[in-house]
């Protein structure tokens, strides 16, 4: 069967790693590119070989000539264009922040849906092999129910530095980061009733929160704790590492430092090294991250191919969305927020 054609849209900083992605997953390619800045396509054109370039995405889907569009601007962008992508009826991969607000994703959802195209929201930390490794203990059984659960990412890494535009906003951590770490709260204990958050500014520097602890309740009845700082100085840095800790009826799963994945039950311990593959490509520590693009773009090629709905649909990530909005009422009132109500 003939490779999938792909536009992608945005050559900023992380599209890079997409456009490394595409040129190794099998089944796709990428056949033009689009940036409203001309000097960006220039870069991401030479560095790729992509002629086809355009500096307005509405003339990019005019001209048409592609499968799929791989939208990787920032998040202001995101619904205009997703609605562009429906009114073409052209399937789209959206990066992660959805949208700027829940009614916006809500209505970028209804509108592929009405276009009968899929919409995948980029949510890549679910694909990465630590992560990955966490669900494949649990889905084997090896800790019984778990009933608690602590999904923690802390760093002292200047992030700033390869996207500036995080100082600017007025919200920064949970929206950037904990996006990723509720998404992986949602993926290993399934969703969520309600939640309460607390948030801090520590660096003077940038306008947003940069440190989030967010208690979940989640529908199984289990308990879990999100948290995420960039305020964090540790001994070794271990950006960006997820950190997972659960314990179940018949014993407990610990992601730690180093990848380093133990699972305890009545058998005794298990240690596994669940590093994720240092692509050609890669470069540390990104790896885990540059991985995990690569995981998402090959899961879909299957599922376009296959016709089956991404792990991260825009259906699904509303879920995941609704819990960084719900976290940012709680912490603006103190009060816990029932998710049911945001996600109708
Ligand atoms: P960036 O600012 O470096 O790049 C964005 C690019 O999009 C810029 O070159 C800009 O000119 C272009 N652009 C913006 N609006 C456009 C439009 N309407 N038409 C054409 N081009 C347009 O940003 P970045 O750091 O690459 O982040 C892009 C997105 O990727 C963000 O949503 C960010 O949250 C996300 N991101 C995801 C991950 C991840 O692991 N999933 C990691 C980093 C960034
Ligand atoms: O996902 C992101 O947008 C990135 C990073 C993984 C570094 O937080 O900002």
């Amino acid at each position: 069967m003939a490779d999938l054609r792909g536009a992608l849209i945005g050559c900023g900083f992380f599209a890079i790693n997409q456009m490394h992605g595409w040129t190794d997953v099998d089944g796709a390619e990428i056949v033009a590119i689009c940036d409203r800045d001309p000097e960006r396509l220039k870069i991401v054109g030479e560095q790729f070989g992509i002629a086809r370039r355009y500096t307005d995405a509405a003339a990019l889907f005019a001209d048409g000539g592609f499968d799929f569009v791989d939208i990787a601007t920032t998040v202001s962008s995101h619904r205009a264009l997703v609605e562009m992508a429906a009114a073409h009826k052209v399937p789209a991969i959206c990066q992660k922040p959805f949208a700027p607000s829940l009614a916006d994703a809500k209505a970028m959802v209804a509108a592929m849906d009405a276009a009968g195209v899929p919409l995948m929201i980029h949510e890549n930390f679910r694909w990465q092999a630590p992560i990955q490794a966490v669900r494949a203990a649990l889905d084997a059984g090896a800790i019984g129910t778990p009933f608690w659960g602590r999904f923690s990412f802390r760093s002292g890494f200047d992030v700033f530095s390869g996207q500036p535009y995080l100082a600017e906003g007025k919200r920064f951590i949970i929206e950037d980061l904990g996006i990723h770490t509720l998404d992986i709260a949602r993926f290993i204990l399934g969703d969520a009733t309600r939640l309460t958050a607390r948030t801090k500014t520590v660096n003077p520097r940038i306008k947003g929160e940069d440190v989030a602890t967010i208690l979940i309740d989640h529908d199984n009845g289990a308990t879990s704790i999100v948290d995420v700082s960039y305020a964090t100085r540790l001994p070794v840095e271990p950006f960006p590492q997820t950190l997972i800790e659960l314990d179940g009826t018949e014993g407990t799963i610990r992601l730690g430092l180093d990848y380093r994945l133990d699972v305890t039950n009545a058998s005794g311990t298990t240690v596994t090294d669940v590093s994720p593959a240092l692509l050609s490509w890669a470069s540390r520590p990104w790896h885990n991250i540059q991985e995990s693009v690569f995981k998402i773009q090959e899961h879909w090629v299957a599922s376009l191919t296959a016709g089956t709905e991404t792990s991260t649909s825009g259906t699904d990530n509303l879920k995941t969305f609704a819990l960084v909005e719900a976290a940012y009422e709680s912490a603006a009132t103190g009060q816990p927020v029932e998710i049911a109500a945001l996600v109708a």
